[in-house]
């Protein structure tokens, strides 16, 4: 285990996409103290309870910490040149026998916070050469990318609120209260919104449940799940039947107003009322205030993506933000010019190639996940049949990840460059370990440039590294070498040159000077210059996306059914953090939440076990009963399932959970970006059979009324 060094250290927490500043003190090699680090410009002390996690994710016997190899008889330790050769040995096996696109990638989230991941594992995949990629991104914030592209020319070029400056603050399917922001890198959120509504602002969410930040809001709205681009087209609609509509600075930049105005017609706040579950009066006058607002900003997040309708409602915030003279602009949704700069660095390509099994069309180079297990186990040329899985956990993650674990199952080869042993590395043919967390040195190059205020910080390594453990970019590098591959450059100098080349030219060296990070302060102005389109024009109404509005009109109301969406929980992590005892403590948190109303009509009552069944698959859980669910709506956090053979896990397998996605089936996708549609999925609740409640603990106990 690496060894921590004594002294007081200050490093972001790179857990979450708060980038929360700590202070952390080590004495004897152990921390005795780790807080908010009240000097950084953007966290300004801020901390959350998963923050000393770290601690726990350093100690944690379970973290693998040399390369295992799978054999018949088990897992065994191997020196790492022994684990090296072997996992190119087995690449070059399939290569051999089918082509390098046999060999897919999957790559999970904890990528976007370590650097050295992120910059690092693109040399493995020119080294091999396959054009088959896979990640989080389709179960996550592609619908952003894809609007981000169509009406600004640039997939990184995402609006960000700007919560710190403006009056009316208008969430639609987020939690930030629970979530910590998310592109909306905005540490100590509650403060932020406590700070608008103490200078007269107003928090306005919608969402089916009444979450953690729908309590502290000044108005919440419950909304049927999958119906908000219904909602935006009928508040557009009142903007422009009601003259309300301004462009402000950017009007002559702007192009498709009168198609807009056009599109929205049918969509009135009567005819959409029935179908979103809001009165029409009450969406008349939120688009009245939203538009009345000196400074206003829309603003929707994983409810709104990972829906069946994610890629509209994506354009619509947009186009809300941008029709009332809110798009760059103080107070409303703004860009970043961030040190490290993925706008310039990068361009945005047209899409052509389509998957091979269900012709899903790529983003960016990549195929939508919901559709990997299809390739895998589908016969015939270009069949995938050996996957690279980095910092991902795609059996617990994506859909259908009962048919994902099959099919993982049948793979030829896997490799799996991850610390645990867990649902899906279980099925790799060797895990190659990386040093993680505190001993990882690390550049927010993703959350920087999503974050409410322009600031850069470069976080050191607090660990000395055993000799036998490895950074992600080490075992990138040394298996790209041993395929035949040129050294190239580490992430950390391929990060200096991007910060010299960067808006603010400036070095690791510089802000190495500067421990708690660098200010360049609140977001400004940059459009239309940063715009990335041809004749850097806005385009109100890109056809890819509007030519997909038949598809909301022809959709019905899904009839005698519940429909599940999930949950995000302060204490967890998607699926890897649950091993961790501090954050596990308290009563079983995976549980499904029932409106009183619907659970009478089930005869189901507080705390018994039931059945959650789609034509998916079925899972059993604790029910809990509250006011707090919309009815007709029920939800459930994903990320738990520990119970599967042969994962390493000893915390999170006391309190396994299940999955989410066993439930979630590949076909329900968002066709237009083809992001999975993980949020209201039809599904059947019923008494589990025979089984008595297994929950322990009061209902006081649970964790969404402790992060009130
Ligand atoms: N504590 C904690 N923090 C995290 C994570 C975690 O697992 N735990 N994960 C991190 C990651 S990877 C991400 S992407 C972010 C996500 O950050 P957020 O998007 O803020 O997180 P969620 O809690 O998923 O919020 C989605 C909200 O949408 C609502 N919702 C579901 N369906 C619909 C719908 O159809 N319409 C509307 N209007 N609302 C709907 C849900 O009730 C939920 O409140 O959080 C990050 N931060
Ligand atoms: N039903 C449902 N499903 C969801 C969501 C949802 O809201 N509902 N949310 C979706 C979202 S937003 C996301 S982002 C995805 C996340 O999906 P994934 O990224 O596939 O899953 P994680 O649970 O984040 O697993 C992260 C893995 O990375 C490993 N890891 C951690 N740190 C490092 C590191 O520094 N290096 C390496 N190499 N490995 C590391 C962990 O051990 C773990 O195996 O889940 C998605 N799935
Ligand atoms: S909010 Fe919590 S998990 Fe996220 S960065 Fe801050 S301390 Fe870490
Ligand atoms: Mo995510």
């Amino acid at each position: 285990m690496s060894i921590l060094r004594d002294g007081t250290h200050f490093r972001a927490c790179n857990l979450c996409e708060a980038i929360c500043g700590l202070k952390i003190t080590v004495h004897g090699g152990r921390v005795t103290d780790l807080r908010g680090d009240p000097d950084d410009p953007l966290s300004r002390g801020a901390i959350c309870p998963k923050g000393p996690a770290l601690i726990d994710l350093h100690a944690d016997p379970d973290r693998l910490r040399a390369p295992q190899i799978r054999t018949k008889s088990g897992w065994h330790t191997h020196q790492w040149d022994d684990a090296l050769d072997f996992a190119v040995n087995g690449l070059r096996e399939v290569i051999a026998t089918h082509s390098p696109d046999a060999i897919a990638f999957y790559v999970g989230n904890p990528t976007v916070h370590n650097s050295g991941t992120l910059l690092g594992w693109s040399s493995l995949l020119k080294a091999i050469g396959t054009s088959q990629r896979y990640s989080a991104t389709s179960v996550d914030q592609l619908p952003h990318h894809v609007a981000a592209q169509a009406i600004l020319g640039h997939h990184f070029l995402l609006p960000i609120p700007d919560i710190d400056r403006t009056d009316f603050f208008f969430v639609l399917g987020a939690n930030p209260i629970a979530s910590n922001g998310s592109l909306m890198t905005a540490p100590g959120v509650r403060d932020r919104i406590r700070a608008l509504q103490s200078r007269g602002g107003r928090l306005v969410v919608v969402d089916p449940r009444r979450t953690e930040t729908a309590a502290i809001a000044d108005e919440h709205y419950f909304i049927t799940p999958g119906t908000d681009a219904l909602l935006l087209l009928a508040m557009l609609h009142v903007i422009f039947t009601e003259h309300l509509v301004d462009l402000g600075r950017l009007a002559d930049c702007t192009d498709g107003l009168q198609t807009l105005a056009h599109l929205v017609a049918d969509f009135s706040p009567h005819n959409v009322s029935a179908r979103c579950g809001i009165r029409a009066d009450q969406i008349i006058a939120l688009a009245r205030s939203f538009a009345g607002a000196n400074r206003a900003v829309a603003y929707g997040r994983m409810g709104l993506s990972t829906q069946a309708f994610g890629g509209l409602c994506q354009w619509l915030i947009i186009v809300l933000n941008s029709v009332t003279g809110n798009l760059d602009e103080p107070g409303g949704a703004m860009f970043t010019e961030p040190a490290f700069d993925l706008v310039r660095m990068s361009r945005s390509r047209q899409p052509v190639r389509r998957s091979r099994v269900r012709g899903l069309l790529e983003f960016d180079g990549e195929f939508p996940v919901a559709t990997l297990a299809d390739e895998i186990l589908t016969p015939g040329p270009g069949q995938i049949r050996a996957l690279i899985t980095i910092a991902g956990n795609p059996v617990l993650s994506t859909p259908n990840g009962t048919r994902l674990d099959e099919a993982l199952a049948s793979l030829d080869f896997m490799l799996s460059i991850d610390p645990y042993r867990n649902e899906t590395t279980r099925h790799a043919h060797v895990i190659l370990p990386p040093a993680v967390g505190l001993e990882t040195e690390h550049y927010d190059a993703v959350f920087h440039h999503f974050a409410v205020r322009n600031t850069a910080r470069v976080n050191e390594p607090i660990a000395i590294l055993d000799e036998d453990q490895r950074y992600d970019y080490q075992i990138f590098a040394a298996l790209s070498q041993r395929l035949g591959a040129s050294a190239s450059p580490t992430p950390m100098q391929r990060i200096d040159a991007a910060l010299a080349a960067g808006p603010r030219a400036t070095s690791l060296a510089e802000l190495r000077a500067h421990p708690h990070g660098v200010d360049y302060g609140p977001l400004r102005s940059v459009l239309p210059e940063r715009l990335c389109t041809e004749g850097k024009r806005i385009n109100l109404v890109p056809p890819t996306i509007t030519s997909d509005l038949a598809r909301l009109a022809a959709q019905s109301a899904p009839k005698d059914t519940l429909l599940l969406i999930g949950r995000r929980q302060l204490r967890s992590n998607n699926s890897w953090m649950h091993n961790t005892p501090r954050l596990m403590r308290g009563a079983d948190r995976c549980t499904i939440i029932m409106n009183p109303g619907d659970a009478a009509d089930r005869s189901l009552t507080d705390g018994e076990l039931v059945e959650i069944a789609t034509e998916n698959g079925q899972i059993t859980v604790p029910l809990e009963v509250s006011s707090e669910m919309m009815p007709g709506v029920v939800c459930l956090p994903h990320g738990f399932g520990h119970n599967r053979d042969g994962i390493q896990l000893d915390v999170a397998s006391e309190k396994p959970g299940a999955s989410y996605n066993d439930l979630t089936g590949g076909l329900a996708i968002d066709t237009l970006t083809g992001n999975a549609a993980l949020n209201g999925i039809p599904v059947h609740v019923t008494r589990a059979s025979g089984q008595a409640s297994m929950r322990d603990a009061s209902s006081d106990d649970r964790e969404h009324h402790l992060a009130r």
